[in-house]
């Protein structure tokens, strides 16, 4: 059962945002309607400061595209303490942080960067990616070159705290893909969560999203995960709605969760339905291992009608429109 207390007190423990949290809302629901357009929604406590680099594009008549790399860039880089997006994530196994990101537009252009190493803005230059390549993707060295082509800056990403993690983790070396268990105890678990996956609509209707991490932490070096892959960690469809994922990757990617959960709000899903469905076939067919790790989906509809479903409990998303700018809402779970 969720217990409110404990949601506040991992809001307020959550590194980065301990004072936006003491301003948010903590709600126990986890759909609602927006009577209005705009409204961007994002993933986990820190979707509060994304959303309001977002908002700052929607409350002005901007672009849902133009809204989402705003926000996703706020956690990539000005968000020194979260370690699990852009700049300060944690590293691979190696000691190399690797970056995946991607973005996707009411016309159902993407883009999208995985591995890409040295650059703090992987949201900017998926979106580079979309709008001056013939490409969807580019991965490793080719995705930097191309940033750095583009005049984006390279520099050195592996801050001396994330190193102290690491090689505090080193010692052990054990690998465990436990994430977004905020009560995980072993090395790494504090950390090793949280993409933010957002989702914005427009005052004129139109869908964009984004989704950009730091991937597992201390995962193998050429690891990719679900994020930059469209249709898993990412899906949008201007006549039906948005999803977006975070969690454990590799089952999301088995699932082609996102596309899924759009699949299933066409249908005629409310979007808390679809993504609990989604859920439910990832614990289908893998019981045992979702028993040990997280997954969890959000969605929003081309109403503006949003909801989230998760596998473990803990799974918050923000969400923020004319009515509340730091509204933070617990997603409901299957355990
Ligand atoms: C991954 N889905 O790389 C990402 C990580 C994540 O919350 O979402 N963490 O598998």
């Amino acid at each position: 059962m969720y217990n409110r207390r404990k949601f506040i007190q991992i809001s307020a423990a959550g590194a980065s945002l301990a004072a936006l949290s003491r301003s948010a809302i903590a709600k126990t629901i986890s759909s609602g309607s927006a009577t209005n357009f705009p409204i961007v929604i994002s993933t986990w406590d820190f979707g509060i400061i994304a959303n309001k680099g977002a908002w700052k594009v929607l409350s002005t008549g901007g672009r849902a595209l133009d809204a989402i790399e705003a926000g996703a860039r706020i956690p990539e880089a000005e968000d020194i303490t979260n370690h699990t997006v852009g700049r300060t994530g944690l590293p691979d196994r190696d000691g190399r942080v690797t970056l995946d990101s991607c973005i996707m537009d009411e016309l159902g252009n993407c883009g999208s960067v995985a591995a890409m190493e040295n650059i703090a803005h992987p949201i900017s230059v998926a979106r580079l990616v979309m709008e001056k390549t013939p490409h969807v993707m580019l991965v490793g060295d080719g995705a930097t070159q191309f940033a750095v082509e583009q005049g984006m800056k390279k520099e050195k990403l592996l801050t001396p705290e994330s190193e102290k993690i690491w090689k505090e983790w080193l010692k052990t070396a054990k690998y465990s893909p436990v994430m977004n268990i905020e009560n995980g105890s072993k090395p790494g678990d504090k950390y090793n969560h949280d993409t933010i996956g957002m989702l914005a609509i427009d005052a004129k209707g139109n869908i964009s999203g984004g989704c950009t991490t730091s991937g597992m932490a201390f995962k193998l070096h050429g690891r990719v995960g679900d994020s930059p892959i469209i249709g898993a960690g990412l899906y949008v469809d201007n006549e039906v709605g948005g999803a977006t994922s975070t969690g454990v990757g590799e089952e999301v990617i088995r699932n082609v969760g996102s596309f899924l959960v759009v699949e299933l709000m066409r249908q005629g899903l409310s979007p808390e339905d679809a993504c609990k469905e989604a859920v439910r076939r990832i614990i289908k067919k893998k019981p045992e291992t979702a028993k040990q790790i997280q997954v969890g989906f959000l969605a929003i509809n081309k109403k503006g009608e949003y909801g989230a479903y998760a596998i473990q409990s803990g799974f918050s998303f923000a969400v923020c429109n004319a009515q509340q700018q730091d509204l933070l809402i617990k997603g409901k779970s299957f355990y």
